[in-house]
């Protein structure tokens, strides 16, 4: 069968990984290139397409890798440049694609530039940043970085100037405005793309523009201070800098491109994923952040499956054929979505199939985190200090300094933590679920007996072998227009708790039908004509079907789901 995908990477499968956690080869403890290079068989059999890694430069690891202070080599814990030659070389072979994190909103605190600009502020790479003095012995704006406290802090030598981080103060922000910096990024992009990188995930792009001239905003805490989203709404002319990235880097490399982007208009969809948008794709973040308040943890609420379900059929509907958005349910910056999405404590294995049928088929890419594809859960905590999160620990201060109790904001960081998506990957059941013969750097998830690959291997109906149902199904030759190109279209939007929708080719007339039910009872759902035909279901026997008057209805199983092709 002919096969018209447009680009090649439209009917891609794409995978990440979080390199700290994901195989240890020399019992460091710590994830490495070495690890990955042996998985790569792995994730070729998973059905997976593009790889993203997150950051694995040089680094003091202040923020896990996103603190890079040498962007042109590879951490020692993690490999060698050699190594990652290798692994371009190998995922080539198997015709998968490579890509890098992207993390030029700033820089380490170690990097040259920093220590440069330290030496000389008024310098050359004084101007990489932004560099203010204090007036009056006050900072020049009251915002409060991400991982919490102002987002100034005092420039090393110079007790009357501050820099800028809008993350940790050990990533200090590198200044766009200036273009020469702006070179320097070019040619680093470049440099890369150059060796055989196929791409990149860019990270916080959004915060790359500030607002200026700088000013204070409107408090939000009792800390005097205001969110950065203030700021950056302001900001206006990221384009500029993003258009310019994409001609002179991203372009001329046809280079795959996938943006952290969190806070797009709606009519600014074309400019970031349109035909000549500024990537290829970027993530729907609309479920991710759903229910965040600006207080903290402490004040955030639960998104429930109505929620869910709505805000993906926004986002489905919003960026339509304009381009192809990145769908995920979780990533290392947040809790394993199983237990975010799925309703009460103890998700089955059923209900996280069916969380995986519910986003695999939407219109645009699907992404894969490492560990998903076997049911990976968030871990329990007992105490602060089996933290290691810099976001989760600012959140339990504040939460703390907000009255919680220790005991209510522990039940917070188990909730919220970046650790959650950040243990390391369960291979199998043997010590330390054979990540690493030595000593983890961050604890194993206890439930590694239970949800380990190995085991999952010989369980016909695991959740990984549904991952490869799914991958299966998305790439089959029969259905892979339908599923790249075809029309979303909500359906049973009434029918509480259950999300459903169809995919639709209109020139041929190819058609399927997802319904996923995220109750914990069985469902009698009323089918749209045409849709019996079960291509793929969670559960070990197909739905069984009836007649209501003239009707077709589905008898769908407790967080049963199915994908029916129209006959
Ligand atoms: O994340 C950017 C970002 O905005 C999130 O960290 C967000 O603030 C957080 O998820 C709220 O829970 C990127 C990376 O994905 C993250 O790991 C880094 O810490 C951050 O940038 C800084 O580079
Ligand atoms: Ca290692």
């Amino acid at each position: 069968m002919k096969i018209n995908l447009k680009k090649w990477w439209h009917g891609a499968v794409c995978y990440q990984i979080y390199p700290k956690s994901f195989n240890d080869t020399n019992d460091d403890g710590i994830g490495d290139l070495p690890g990955i290079i042996d998985k790569l068989d792995y994730l070729k059999e998973l059905g997976v397409d593009i790889v993203w890694l997150s950051p694995i430069y040089a680094s003091p690891l202040a923020d896990q890798g996103y603190d890079i202070s040498d962007y042109r080599s590879i951490d020692p814990r993690f490999g060698t440049m050699k190594d990652m030659e290798t692994l371009l070389s190998e995922a080539h072979k198997r015709d998968m694609h490579i890509l890098m994190d992207l993390v030029v909103n700033h820089c380490s605190d170690e990097h040259e530039w920093f220590k440069k600009a330290c030496e000389d502020p008024e310098g050359r790479y004084g101007k990489y940043f932004y560099i203010e003095d204090l007036k009056d012995g006050k900072v020049p704006t009251n915002w409060r970085s991400y991982f919490g406290g102002s987002v100034w802090e005092p420039l090393p030598g110079h007790p009357n100037k501050v820099y800028l981080h809008v993350f940790h103060k050990k990533q200090p922000d590198l200044n766009w405005e200036n273009p020469i910096l702006r070179e320097e990024i070019y040619d680093m992009v470049n440099w890369w793309l150059d060796k055989g990188l196929d791409g990149f995930r860019l990270d916080a792009i959004i915060n790359i523009k500030k607002a200026l001239p700088f000013r204070d905003y409107e408090t939000d805490r009792n800390d005097n201070m205001a969110e950065i989203g203030k700021m950056l709404h302001e900001a206006d002319g990221i384009g500029d800098f993003l258009s310019e990235l994409r001609d002179r880097c991203f372009k001329p490399h046809n280079a795959f491109t996938v943006g952290e982007v969190f806070n797009e208009d709606p009519d600014e969809i074309p400019d970031f994923i349109g035909e000549n948008g500024y990537f290829s794709s970027m993530y729907d973040f609309a479920e991710t952040i759903f229910g965040q308040s600006q207080l903290g943890w402490y004040s955030n609420s639960d998104i429930t499956p109505e929620d869910y379900k709505r805000l993906v059929f926004e986002t489905q509907e919003k960026v339509s054929d304009i381009g192809f958005i990145s769908n995920i349910i979780e990533n290392h910056d947040e809790p394993r979505g199983v237990n975010r999405y799925i309703p009460g404590d103890n998700p089955s294995d059923t209900a996280k199939k069916m969380l995986a049928t519910a986003y695999f088929f939407l219109r645009g890419l699907p992404w894969i985190y490492q560990g998903q594809e076997i049911g990976m859960e968030n871990i329990h905590v007992t105490s602060i200090d089996e933290v290691d999160d810099i976001s989760a620990r600012d959140n339990y201060k504040v939460a703390l300094e907000a009255d919680l109790t220790p005991d209510e904001a522990i039940k917070l960081i188990e909730k919220y933590s970046r650790d959650n998506a950040r243990t390391p990957f369960q291979w199998d059941g043997s010590k330390n679920a054979g990540f690493t013969k030595g000593t983890p750097w961050l604890r194993v998830n206890p439930n590694f007996e239970r949800v380990n690959l190995a085991a999952e291997r010989e369980d016909p109906l695991s959740v990984f072998n549904y991952y490869k149902q799914l991958t299966a199904l998305r790439k089959d030759p029969k259905y892979i227009e339908l599923f790249t190109y075809g029309e979303f279209k909500p359906t049973l939007k009434k029918e509480y708790n259950i999300m459903g929708y169809k995919r639709e080719l209109p020139e041929t007339g190819q058609a399927v039908l997802v319904v996923a039910n995220f109750s914990d009872f069985e469902r009698e759902i009323m089918l749209p004509e045409g849709f019996k035909n079960v291509i793929l279901c969670n559960t070990k026997r197909d739905p069984a079907f009836k007649k209501d008057h003239d009707r077709d209805v589905m008898i769908l199983e407790p967080f049963g789901a199915v994908v029916l092709e129209k006959q």
